[in-house]
């Protein structure tokens, strides 16, 4: 028990990932794609001051998004959860900044579109929980598992942004 304490502290406590280091995963959903909201999206990341680490368009196998909704796996809607994930290309993105995991929830809005306020992206762009057109990682915890379920290590790039010195 106690060494399981260690390691996840160990994890989420590793100097890579805190502070202006935090990272989160983000993925246009398939509606996203579709509805052509990607442009729209990545900009508000970056206007916002987060800096982009990893961007890619992928077809997501049920696999990897049985692993990526593995707490969700005994709900009534998670077939269609998985088939609507896997029915088109995602954007999968990894953005990296100081309290990037909560800021991006907040970002996104609530997970039912219509609690969800104006200005937020769920808020702006959708109507139903089914199609919500986005995801985020909801803890660092969270984010650390889903970054390593889809990406590779060597996708991650490391890059200085020239406009940090303005942001922090
Ligand atoms: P979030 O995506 O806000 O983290 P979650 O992790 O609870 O929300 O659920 C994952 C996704 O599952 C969510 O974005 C949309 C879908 N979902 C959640 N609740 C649902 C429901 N009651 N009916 C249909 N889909 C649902
Ligand atoms: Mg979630």
């Amino acid at each position: 028990m106690i060494c399981f304490f260690l390691s996840l502290f160990a994890q989420v406590f590793q100097p890579g990932w805190t502070g202006v280091n935090e990272r989160t995963f983000i993925a246009i959903k398939p509606d996203g794609v579709q509805r052509k909201l990607v442009g729209e999206i990545v900009q508000r990341f970056e206007k916002k001051g987060f800096k982009l680490v990893a961007l890619k368009l992928v077809k997501a196998s049920e696999d990897l998004l049985q692993d990526h909704y593995w707490d969700l796996r005994s709900k009534p809607f998670f077939r269609g959860l998985i088939s609507y994930m896997s029915s088109g290309p995602v954007v999968a993105m990894v953005w990296q900044g100081l309290d990037v995991v909560k800021t991006a929830r907040k970002m996104l809005g609530e997970t039912n579109p219509a609690e969800s306020l104006p200005g937020t992206i769920r808020g702006d762009y959708c109507v139903d929980v089914g199609r919500n057109v986005i995801h985020g990682s909801d803890s660092v915890v969270s984010a650390q598992k889903e970054i390593s379920l889809w990406f590779r290590q060597k996708e991650l790039q490391h890059w200085e942004s020239s406009s940090n010195p303005w942001i922090y």
